[in-house]
């Protein structure tokens, strides 16, 4: 298909010796014919595509009808000849909450979905928290408390083939793959029944089964880790999307941007997710980022970016359903999401959090809260009524303390496995 296009495309073009002649002309640069010929079979290389763009429009070509084979960011619009020179502009944006134009309305099936998800990831930290505050969780733990709007507008877009990935903030992210509460408090309290057998903890939590791929303690790791699952997916033609999640601390790593070129390079199926909570354990991103639009940080490898309101569980879902179909359908390839969103606890258990204040906190908890936002929905559309909506939160409270419950009463690993699954060995593999 590709290779149909390019020729059609160098044909439209006059040929490859009139398009090679035109090229030369339009940027002075030294191009032979047999390399114009060689993208039928190759495709045209990013750093022509402005070029060819740039050829068709003058023969009044919509170039839109050959957007497969430009850059992702290049349209009519954005594309101006100044000094003889040609400039991309980017097609990164904000995707706000209230715009007009946009009804964010879901149907009731998913709508109730998403608040399920929320409240059981909520009531689940909540848990957490406290069986971290009696002792009985070692280690590192940090909770997600606020965020959870960001992860269930997502998969309620998602399907269980996609995979996902993120980093050492991951509970949420477990929960929302389908892994069974006990499993996931029993990896939390170092017990046998564990996920990860009750070796992993609270930052290494995986379950490759449900294609989720940690849980990751190293700041910004996942985001290569992720872009090769990505590649595998390609590779493999599984049809497959990878939800890499980050964050804003993250973004600053060197190795997002190596990750970020070969994914535009591939074009591989990824959307790589931004969770801005505004903070990088206690460095705010004003402080630390020296370009704070974080959704415009892979733009000059031609990766659109969208900023969007991840307190608003219902934009997350509008917006990410169709930035999804373009990836799977359309081959649109990378994208990169920013979604604003905030954590009301601390960075970890240990966090004295003198970087904001109590009034930061408690506003956003009482104006922005995705939980909230979602339940008045549910109950202006008549998606549930108040004791509809009492009898689902005292339900999942109830699963909640249950699973906890029993965690508590589960075995330790034995001692004599405590050298198992450390280093790689053929024979313990699934
Ligand atoms: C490579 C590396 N550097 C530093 C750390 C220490 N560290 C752990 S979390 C964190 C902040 C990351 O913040 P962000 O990416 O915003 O994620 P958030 O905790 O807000 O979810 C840092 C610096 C680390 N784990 N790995
Ligand atoms: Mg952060």
């Amino acid at each position: 298909m590709q290779n149909l296009e390019c020729s059609d495309i160098i044909k439209k073009l006059g040929g490859g010796k009139k398009l090679t002649a035109r090229l030369k002309k339009l940027t002075s640069e030294l191009i032979n014919e047999k390399t114009v010929y060689s993208w039928v079979r190759q495709g045209i290389p990013d750093r022509w595509k402005v070029a060819v763009a740039r050829c068709l429009l003058e023969d009044n070509h919509n170039i839109r009808d050959y957007n497969k084979l430009l850059l992702p960011g290049i349209s009519s619009e954005n594309l101006t000849s100044a000094n003889n020179s040609i400039q991309i502009f980017s097609e990164s944006k904000v995707l706000k909450t209230n715009d007009e134009n946009i009804d964010f309305s879901v149907d009731k099936e998913t709508c109730i979905k998403i608040y399920k998800l929320m409240m059981r990831i909520r009531r689940f930290e909540e848990k957490v928290g406290q069986l971290y505050s009696m002792g009985m969780i070692g280690g590192f733990c940090h909770l997600y408390i606020g965020q959870e709007g960001v992860i269930a507008g997502i998969e309620s877009i998602a399907n269980n083939k996609d995979c996902f990935i993120t980093g050492y903030r991951c509970h949420a992210h477990m929960v929302s793959r389908g892994e069974p509460l006990l499993n996931i408090f029993c990896e939390l309290l170092g017990k046998k029944d564990g996920s990860s057998k009750g070796k992993g903890g609270s930052m290494h939590l995986f379950r490759s089964e449900n294609n989720f791929y940690g849980g990751h303690g190293i700041v910004g790791a996942q985001v290569p880790l992720g872009t090769g699952i990505a590649f595998a997916n390609k590779y493999l033609k599984n049809n497959a999307i990878t939800f890499c999640f980050f964050g804003d601390g993250a973004v600053n790593q060197g190795q997002v941007y190596e990750a970020f070129n070969m994914a535009a390079l591939w074009n591989l199926p990824i959307i790589y997710i931004i969770e801005n909570n505004q903070y990088g354990m206690g460095t705010s991103v004003e402080r630390a980022s020296a370009m704070t639009e974080l959704f415009r940080r892979g733009e000059s490898f031609g990766i659109k970016g969208y900023e969007i309101d991840g307190m608003d569980p219902l934009a997350v879902n509008y917006h990410l359903k169709n930035i999804y179909n373009k990836v799977a359908k359309e081959n649109l390839g990378p994208v990169l999401i920013e979604a604003k969103t905030y954590r009301y606890r601390g960075h970890s258990m240990s966090d004295p959090g003198k970087y904001r204040t109590r009034q930061e906190i408690q506003e956003t908890r009482d104006n922005r809260d995705p939980i909230e936002r979602v339940r008045s929905f549910l109950l202006k559309n008549e998606f549930m009524n108040e004791i509809e909506v009492k009898n689902l939160d005292k339900k999942i409270k109830d699963e909640v303390l249950v699973a906890s419950d029993k965690a508590r009463e589960m075995p330790l690993p034995d001692e004599d496995t405590l050298y198992e699954d450390v280093y790689y060995s053929k024979d313990r593999l699934p």
